[in-house]
Protein backbone atom coordinates (compact mmCIF):
# COMPACT_ATOMS: atom_id res chain seq x y z
CA UNK A 1 0.00 0.00 0.00
CA UNK A 2 2.62 2.53 0.74
CA UNK A 3 5.33 2.43 -1.31
CA UNK A 4 8.90 4.20 0.09
CA UNK A 5 11.91 5.61 -1.52
CA UNK A 6 15.25 3.84 -1.91
CA UNK A 7 16.56 6.38 1.03
CA UNK A 8 13.60 6.04 3.23
CA UNK A 9 13.41 2.31 3.12
CA UNK A 10 17.36 2.08 3.74
CA UNK A 11 17.21 5.02 6.89
CA UNK A 12 14.04 2.51 8.33
CA UNK A 13 16.41 -0.82 8.08
CA UNK A 14 19.15 0.26 9.75
CA UNK A 15 16.67 2.13 12.19
CA UNK A 16 17.89 5.70 11.33
CA UNK A 17 15.69 8.90 12.42
CA UNK A 18 13.34 9.81 9.93
CA UNK A 19 11.42 13.13 9.70
CA UNK A 20 7.97 13.06 7.52
CA UNK A 21 7.27 16.32 5.49
CA UNK A 22 3.95 17.63 3.93
CA UNK A 23 3.38 17.99 0.50
CA UNK A 24 0.52 20.56 0.72
CA UNK A 25 2.77 23.36 1.10
CA UNK A 26 4.95 22.68 -1.75
CA UNK A 27 1.72 22.22 -4.38
CA UNK A 28 -0.48 24.94 -2.43
CA UNK A 29 1.61 26.67 -0.04
CA UNK A 30 4.40 28.43 -1.90
CA UNK A 31 4.04 29.87 -5.22
CA UNK A 32 6.21 28.47 -8.43
CA UNK A 33 9.18 27.93 -9.08
CA UNK A 34 10.27 28.65 -5.06
CA UNK A 35 8.17 25.66 -3.81
CA UNK A 36 10.48 23.07 -5.77
CA UNK A 37 13.49 24.39 -4.76
CA UNK A 38 12.41 24.42 -1.30
CA UNK A 39 11.06 21.58 -1.49
CA UNK A 40 14.79 20.52 -2.07
CA UNK A 41 16.27 22.71 0.33
CA UNK A 42 14.41 21.09 3.24
CA UNK A 43 15.12 17.57 2.30
CA UNK A 44 19.05 18.73 2.25
CA UNK A 45 18.56 20.54 5.53
CA UNK A 46 16.85 17.16 7.07
CA UNK A 47 20.09 14.95 5.79
CA UNK A 48 22.76 17.61 6.73
CA UNK A 49 20.92 17.37 10.18
CA UNK A 50 21.66 13.61 10.55
CA UNK A 51 18.10 12.66 9.49
CA UNK A 52 16.14 11.25 6.91
CA UNK A 53 13.62 13.52 4.87
CA UNK A 54 10.38 11.48 4.01
CA UNK A 55 8.46 14.06 2.11
CA UNK A 56 5.08 12.22 1.87
CA UNK A 57 2.57 12.63 -1.16
CA UNK A 58 0.09 10.46 -3.36
CA UNK A 59 1.28 9.34 -7.52
CA UNK A 60 -0.83 8.16 -9.68
CA UNK A 61 -2.76 6.62 -6.61
CA UNK A 62 -0.16 5.29 -4.66
CA UNK A 63 0.73 6.53 -1.54
CA UNK A 64 4.64 7.39 -1.65
CA UNK A 65 6.74 8.12 1.39
CA UNK A 66 9.77 9.58 0.25
CA UNK A 67 9.56 11.23 -3.14
CA UNK A 68 12.41 10.81 -5.95
CA UNK A 69 13.44 14.39 -7.40
CA UNK A 70 10.85 14.26 -10.53
CA UNK A 71 8.32 12.82 -8.22
CA UNK A 72 8.89 15.92 -6.06
CA UNK A 73 8.75 18.01 -9.45
CA UNK A 74 5.23 16.62 -10.47
CA UNK A 75 3.77 17.92 -6.78
CA UNK A 76 5.50 21.03 -7.48
CA UNK A 77 4.68 21.87 -11.04
CA UNK A 78 1.69 19.85 -11.85
CA UNK A 79 -1.93 21.42 -11.87
CA UNK A 80 -3.58 18.06 -11.09
CA UNK A 81 -1.98 17.38 -8.12
CA UNK A 82 -5.23 18.11 -6.00
CA UNK A 83 -4.90 18.52 -2.16
CA UNK A 84 -5.87 15.84 -0.17
CA UNK A 85 -6.81 15.46 3.81
CA UNK A 86 -7.13 12.16 5.14
CA UNK A 87 -10.85 11.53 4.21
CA UNK A 88 -9.69 12.38 0.27
CA UNK A 89 -6.67 9.40 0.61
CA UNK A 90 -8.61 6.40 -0.23
CA UNK A 91 -10.76 8.42 -2.74
CA UNK A 92 -7.20 9.66 -4.59
CA UNK A 93 -5.98 5.88 -4.39
CA UNK A 94 -9.38 4.56 -6.39
CA UNK A 95 -9.17 7.40 -8.98
CA UNK A 96 -5.51 6.91 -9.44
CA UNK A 97 -4.89 10.74 -8.87
CA UNK A 98 -1.64 12.52 -7.77
CA UNK A 99 -2.50 14.94 -4.72
CA UNK A 100 -0.37 16.42 -1.85
CA UNK A 101 -0.91 15.32 1.40
CA UNK A 102 -2.39 18.22 4.14
CA UNK A 103 -1.13 17.73 7.90
CA UNK A 104 -3.97 15.68 8.55
CA UNK A 105 -2.80 13.48 5.44
CA UNK A 106 0.64 13.69 6.27
CA UNK A 107 0.69 12.93 9.90
CA UNK A 108 -2.27 9.31 9.24
CA UNK A 109 0.53 7.79 6.72
CA UNK A 110 3.65 8.75 8.45
CA UNK A 111 2.36 7.18 11.36
CA UNK A 112 1.51 4.01 9.11
CA UNK A 113 4.43 4.05 8.25
CA UNK A 114 6.21 4.32 11.44
CA UNK A 115 7.71 7.77 11.60
CA UNK A 116 7.13 9.77 15.07
CA UNK A 117 8.09 13.17 13.63
CA UNK A 118 6.76 15.41 11.35
CA UNK A 119 7.55 19.39 10.22
CA UNK A 120 5.21 21.28 8.65
CA UNK A 121 4.98 25.50 8.31
CA UNK A 122 1.63 25.96 10.48
CA UNK A 123 -0.57 24.29 11.78
CA UNK A 124 -4.54 24.35 10.00
CA UNK A 125 -7.00 25.08 12.63
CA UNK A 126 -10.71 27.05 13.67
CA UNK A 127 -11.18 29.84 10.87
CA UNK A 128 -12.54 33.28 12.15
CA UNK A 129 -15.68 34.27 11.91
CA UNK A 130 -18.31 31.63 12.99
CA UNK A 131 -18.03 29.79 9.60
CA UNK A 132 -17.85 26.09 10.74
CA UNK A 133 -14.87 25.74 9.14
CA UNK A 134 -12.35 24.21 11.09
CA UNK A 135 -9.33 21.90 9.81
CA UNK A 136 -9.04 18.15 9.66
CA UNK A 137 -5.40 18.93 11.09
CA UNK A 138 -7.06 18.97 14.60
CA UNK A 139 -9.27 15.59 14.37
CA UNK A 140 -6.15 14.06 12.86
CA UNK A 141 -3.80 15.78 15.53
CA UNK A 142 -6.28 14.04 18.49
CA UNK A 143 -5.78 10.56 16.93
CA UNK A 144 -2.18 10.36 15.21
CA UNK A 145 0.80 9.75 17.75
CA UNK A 146 3.07 11.76 15.89
CA UNK A 147 5.45 14.84 16.97
CA UNK A 148 4.49 17.58 14.91
CA UNK A 149 6.47 20.69 14.96
CA UNK A 150 4.84 23.90 13.44
CA UNK A 151 5.24 27.58 14.10
CA UNK A 152 1.83 27.61 15.40
CA UNK A 153 -1.65 28.18 13.77
CA UNK A 154 -1.63 30.28 10.78
CA UNK A 155 -2.51 33.82 11.38
CA UNK A 156 -5.03 33.72 9.36
CA UNK A 157 -6.78 31.49 11.71
CA UNK A 158 -8.73 32.12 15.14
CA UNK A 159 -5.78 31.40 17.19
CA UNK A 160 -7.96 31.75 20.60
CA UNK A 161 -10.29 29.14 18.96
CA UNK A 162 -8.05 26.61 17.77
CA UNK A 163 -5.91 26.76 21.12
CA UNK A 164 -9.27 26.42 22.85
CA UNK A 165 -9.92 22.87 20.41
CA UNK A 166 -6.35 21.66 20.72
CA UNK A 167 -7.33 21.77 24.78
CA UNK A 168 -10.73 19.97 24.02
CA UNK A 169 -9.04 17.13 22.12
CA UNK A 170 -6.17 16.71 24.59
CA UNK A 171 -3.93 17.56 22.38
CA UNK A 172 -0.34 18.53 23.99
CA UNK A 173 0.83 22.07 23.37
CA UNK A 174 4.79 22.98 24.05
CA UNK A 175 6.26 26.00 23.13
CA UNK A 176 9.90 25.66 22.28
CA UNK A 177 11.75 28.40 24.28
CA UNK A 178 8.46 30.06 25.09
CA UNK A 179 5.25 30.55 27.01
CA UNK A 180 3.65 32.52 24.17
CA UNK A 181 2.05 30.63 21.27
CA UNK A 182 3.98 31.56 17.65
CA UNK A 183 1.89 33.33 15.29
CA UNK A 184 3.33 31.57 12.29
CA UNK A 185 4.31 34.84 10.45
CA UNK A 186 4.45 36.55 13.78
CA UNK A 187 6.86 35.36 16.67
CA UNK A 188 4.04 35.61 19.45
CA UNK A 189 0.58 35.45 18.29
CA UNK A 190 -0.60 37.41 21.99
CA UNK A 191 -1.62 34.52 23.31
CA UNK A 192 0.00 32.05 26.18
CA UNK A 193 0.60 28.73 26.93
CA UNK A 194 1.29 27.05 29.57
CA UNK A 195 4.00 24.39 28.85
CA UNK A 196 7.52 25.40 27.83
CA UNK A 197 10.30 23.05 26.66
CA UNK A 198 14.02 23.85 26.01
CA UNK A 199 15.74 20.76 24.83
CA UNK A 200 15.00 18.37 22.40
CA UNK A 201 16.03 15.51 25.67
CA UNK A 202 12.55 17.22 27.24
CA UNK A 203 10.72 16.30 24.72
CA UNK A 204 11.56 13.01 24.13
CA UNK A 205 11.28 12.21 28.02
CA UNK A 206 7.57 13.51 27.51
CA UNK A 207 6.87 11.68 24.41
CA UNK A 208 7.77 8.82 26.69
CA UNK A 209 6.25 9.49 29.38
CA UNK A 210 2.73 9.03 27.22
CA UNK A 211 3.08 5.81 26.79
CA UNK A 212 2.97 4.05 30.03
CA UNK A 213 0.28 7.07 31.10
CA UNK A 214 -1.90 5.57 27.75
CA UNK A 215 -1.93 9.13 26.41
CA UNK A 216 0.30 8.45 23.45
CA UNK A 217 -2.71 7.73 21.36
CA UNK A 218 -2.26 11.48 19.83
CA UNK A 219 -0.28 14.08 18.83
CA UNK A 220 2.63 16.10 20.66
CA UNK A 221 2.37 19.68 19.16
CA UNK A 222 5.96 21.74 19.37
CA UNK A 223 5.33 25.18 18.99
CA UNK A 224 8.59 26.64 17.33
CA UNK A 225 8.72 30.39 17.03
CA UNK A 226 10.07 32.41 13.56
CA UNK A 227 12.65 34.26 14.96
CA UNK A 228 12.74 36.91 11.96
CA UNK A 229 8.74 38.21 11.69
CA UNK A 230 6.84 39.75 9.02
CA UNK A 231 6.33 43.36 9.89
CA UNK A 232 3.49 43.78 12.60
CA UNK A 233 1.72 46.17 10.65
CA UNK A 234 2.30 44.83 7.28
CA UNK A 235 1.33 41.50 8.34
CA UNK A 236 -2.23 42.94 9.70
CA UNK A 237 -3.06 44.88 7.16
CA UNK A 238 -2.46 42.13 4.38
CA UNK A 239 -4.66 40.09 6.51
CA UNK A 240 -7.53 42.36 7.08
CA UNK A 241 -7.85 42.99 3.62
CA UNK A 242 -7.17 39.23 2.26
CA UNK A 243 -10.01 37.63 4.63
CA UNK A 244 -12.49 40.52 3.16
CA UNK A 245 -11.45 39.40 -0.71
CA UNK A 246 -11.75 35.70 0.37
CA UNK A 247 -15.38 36.48 1.33
CA UNK A 248 -16.13 38.83 -1.64
CA UNK A 249 -14.61 35.93 -3.88
CA UNK A 250 -17.09 33.10 -2.04
CA UNK A 251 -14.19 31.61 -1.53
CA UNK A 252 -15.27 28.25 0.20
CA UNK A 253 -13.72 24.59 2.12
CA UNK A 254 -10.34 23.39 0.78
CA UNK A 255 -9.46 27.05 -1.31
CA UNK A 256 -9.70 28.89 1.38
CA UNK A 257 -6.06 28.49 3.02
CA UNK A 258 -3.83 28.34 0.03
CA UNK A 259 -6.15 31.50 -1.27
CA UNK A 260 -5.21 32.86 2.06
CA UNK A 261 -1.42 32.28 1.97
CA UNK A 262 -1.34 33.12 -2.18
CA UNK A 263 -2.81 36.58 -1.11
CA UNK A 264 -0.02 37.19 1.48
CA UNK A 265 2.81 36.17 -0.86
CA UNK A 266 1.49 38.21 -4.06
CA UNK A 267 0.01 41.48 -1.45
CA UNK A 268 3.72 41.44 0.80
CA UNK A 269 5.97 41.57 -2.28
CA UNK A 270 7.53 38.22 -0.60
CA UNK A 271 8.18 39.03 2.41
CA UNK A 272 6.13 36.75 3.78
CA UNK A 273 6.97 34.05 1.45
CA UNK A 274 10.82 34.96 2.55
CA UNK A 275 8.96 34.29 6.40
CA UNK A 276 7.00 30.92 5.71
CA UNK A 277 10.27 29.52 3.94
CA UNK A 278 12.39 30.55 7.34
CA UNK A 279 9.45 28.46 9.26
CA UNK A 280 9.54 25.42 7.08
CA UNK A 281 13.36 25.33 7.92
CA UNK A 282 13.96 26.18 11.11
CA UNK A 283 10.80 23.42 12.18
CA UNK A 284 12.92 20.90 9.75
CA UNK A 285 16.25 21.60 11.34
CA UNK A 286 14.11 21.31 14.90
CA UNK A 287 12.20 18.30 13.56
CA UNK A 288 15.74 16.46 12.70
CA UNK A 289 17.07 17.02 16.29
CA UNK A 290 13.79 15.40 17.87
CA UNK A 291 13.84 12.41 15.84
CA UNK A 292 17.37 11.70 16.55
CA UNK A 293 16.70 12.06 20.23
CA UNK A 294 13.39 9.93 20.33
CA UNK A 295 15.60 7.62 18.56
CA UNK A 296 18.18 7.09 21.82
N1 LIG B 1 1.67 25.37 6.55
C1 LIG B 1 2.20 26.22 5.64
N2 LIG B 1 1.66 26.23 4.38
C2 LIG B 1 0.60 25.40 4.03
C3 LIG B 1 0.04 24.52 5.00
C4 LIG B 1 0.62 24.55 6.25
O1 LIG B 1 3.15 26.97 5.94
O2 LIG B 1 0.16 25.41 2.87
C5 LIG B 1 -1.11 23.60 4.63
C6 LIG B 1 -1.01 22.31 5.44
O3 LIG B 1 -1.02 21.24 4.53
C7 LIG B 1 -2.26 22.30 6.29
C8 LIG B 1 -3.22 22.99 5.38
O4 LIG B 1 -2.66 21.02 6.66
O5 LIG B 1 -2.44 24.09 4.89
C9 LIG B 1 -4.49 23.40 6.11
O6 LIG B 1 -5.53 23.48 5.19
P1 LIG B 1 -7.05 23.56 5.69
O7 LIG B 1 -7.13 24.85 6.44
O8 LIG B 1 -7.88 23.55 4.44
O9 LIG B 1 -7.30 22.35 6.55
MN1 LIG C 1 -11.13 24.27 6.02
Amino acid sequence: MIKFSAEVSAAKAAGKPIVALESTIISHGLPRPRNLEVALEVEALVRSNGATPATIALIDGVIHVGLESNQLDRIANDDNVVKASTRDLAIIEATLRSAATTVAATAHIAHLAGISVFATGGLGGVHRGHTYDESADLIALSETPIVIVCAGVKSILDVPGTLERLETFAVPVLGYGTTQFPGFYLTDSGYEIEHRVDSVAEIAAIWQNRIDLKTDDRAIVIANPVVNQMDLELHNEILESGLQSAATNHITGKAVTPFLLEYFHTQSGGESLRVNIDIIKANSQLASLIAIALNH
